[in-house]
């Protein structure tokens, strides 16, 4: 049997936030799409699937898009036959019932725990590990997403990369006109930021007020809007809200679904993201970012912080390196870092060569391999 032909179900448990869905949806995506496959994706939380997707029906138990059976999972689990693939996204504990029915399958499924992204070195030695389950005569191997070739890769679309030229080539414009914006005046700065509540979020605004060029921010609505509010001061802030400090122009826009979310990060010249999934596709994005991690309990999110930042600065002359390394983690409350005034001025000192490293980091991003063709091969390779 041929992974080609097998079927495959990806079980998703949205914990928070949406980045467990936004990396299952955009896995279910590419293996449909781009393998030919027959995809199954269980999602316990739709409506949170439905605003970064809004053509899934929140209410629907069944139902199709973009090539991808898409499933309500409920508890408890309703029977179903297992498919001969199975993604676990993130450990979310498959149903038991699915387990039994998995453990009765011959041969057995193949069972995949898809695991989160870190750039941390002990990475490639845990990908592609088994464990046999305690009971079952089932196996699980641990899937580890990487920025290195022996890791399970990146999530990107065979086409990204073309897709992303032709819109700077010839759509911008109409993609700032149809968010109701103009096209930026020279030597305005225009920034996204997707951000986890920040207690450096008020000094970085105060710092953009104060700044001798225009810097726009646009700002999808989600957690950072109480925030901003409250720096404005204003009672609320909802989409297509614009106001203005100083050099800075704060616009609301509505929360986009994730291709046109792709979009934004092309069109701006700085993005600020967060979480697992915007952070990668800010850097295909091949603009500068500052990434705020998820935060963990004590420090675990500064090592992560610090893994991504040691590989992505590699290869930057020092003080454009510092600059990146100074902002990324002021941002992350790192303790130790510059003020956020000398963070961002030394940025802007350093902006040139950012840039000039950011238009070429896809490029060296892609010897990591592409993670569904990575999960194919793995699959293909048990199956055989
Ligand atoms: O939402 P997140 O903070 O998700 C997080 C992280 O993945 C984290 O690692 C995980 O442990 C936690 O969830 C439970 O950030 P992330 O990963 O960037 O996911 C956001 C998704 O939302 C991504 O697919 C892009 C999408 N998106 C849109 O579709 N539209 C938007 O307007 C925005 C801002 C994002």
């Amino acid at each position: 049997m041929r992974a080609m032909r097998a079927t495959w179900d990806i079980f998703c448990n949205v914990v928070d936030n949406y980045g467990d869905i936004g990396i299952a949806w955009r896995l279910a995506r590419g293996l449909a799409r781009e393998h030919g496959l027959a995809v199954r994706l269980w999602v316990d939380d739709l409506h949170a699937f439905h605003r970064i997707w809004p053509a899934i029906a929140a209410d629907a138990e069944r139902q199709a898009s973009e090539g991808v059976t898409v499933c309500a999972w409920r508890m408890p689990f309703a029977a179903a036959e297992p498919a001969q693939v199975v993604i676990e996204a993130f450990g979310c504990a498959l149903p038991e019932s699915y387990l039994a029915a998995m453990s009765l399958q011959a041969p057995p499924p193949v069972w995949i725990n898809l695991e989160y992204l870190s750039a941390e070195s002990w990475v490639a030695e845990h990908h592609g590990l088994p464990s046999p389950h305690p009971r079952l005569p089932l196996t699980k191997y641990f899937f580890f997403p990487g920025y290195t070739a022996g890791t399970g890769g990146l999530l990107a679309e065979a086409d990204l990369a073309g897709r992303r030229a032709a819109f700077v080539r010839t759509e911008t414009g109409a993609f700032w006109r149809r968010l109701g914006l103009d096209t930026p005046q020279p030597g305005e700065l225009r920034v996204s930021l997707f951000a986890y509540e920040n207690p450096a979020l008020p000094a970085l605004l105060d710092t953009w007020a104060a700044d001798t060029r225009p810097v726009t921010c646009l700002v999808p609505e989600g957690r950072a809007i109480p925030q901003l509010a409250a720096w404005l001061p204003v009672s609320a802030l909802q989409a297509g809200d614009e106001h203005r400090r100083g050099a800075l122009r704060l616009r609301i826009l509505p929360f986009l679904d994730q291709d046109t979310y792709d979009c934004l990060l092309w069109a701006c010249g700085l993005n600020f993201v967060r979480g697992e999934d915007s952070c990668v596709r800010a850097q295909w994005a091949a603009h500068p970012l500052v990434w705020q991690a998820y935060p963990q309990a004590g420090t675990a999110h500064w090592v992560k912080l610090n893994a991504l930042l040691a590989r992505y600065t590699a290869g930057l002359d020092a003080a454009a390196a510092r600059a990146v390394a100074d902002l990324w983690q002021r941002w992350n409350g790192q303790p130790d870092t510059p003020d956020m005034a000398q963070c961002w001025a030394a940025w802007r000192r350093q902006q040139d060569p950012i840039e000039r490293h950011a238009r070429a980091w896809p490029e060296r991003l892609a010897a990591a391999g592409r993670l569904t063709d990575k999960l194919v091969d793995f699959v293909e390779n048990k199956l055989r």
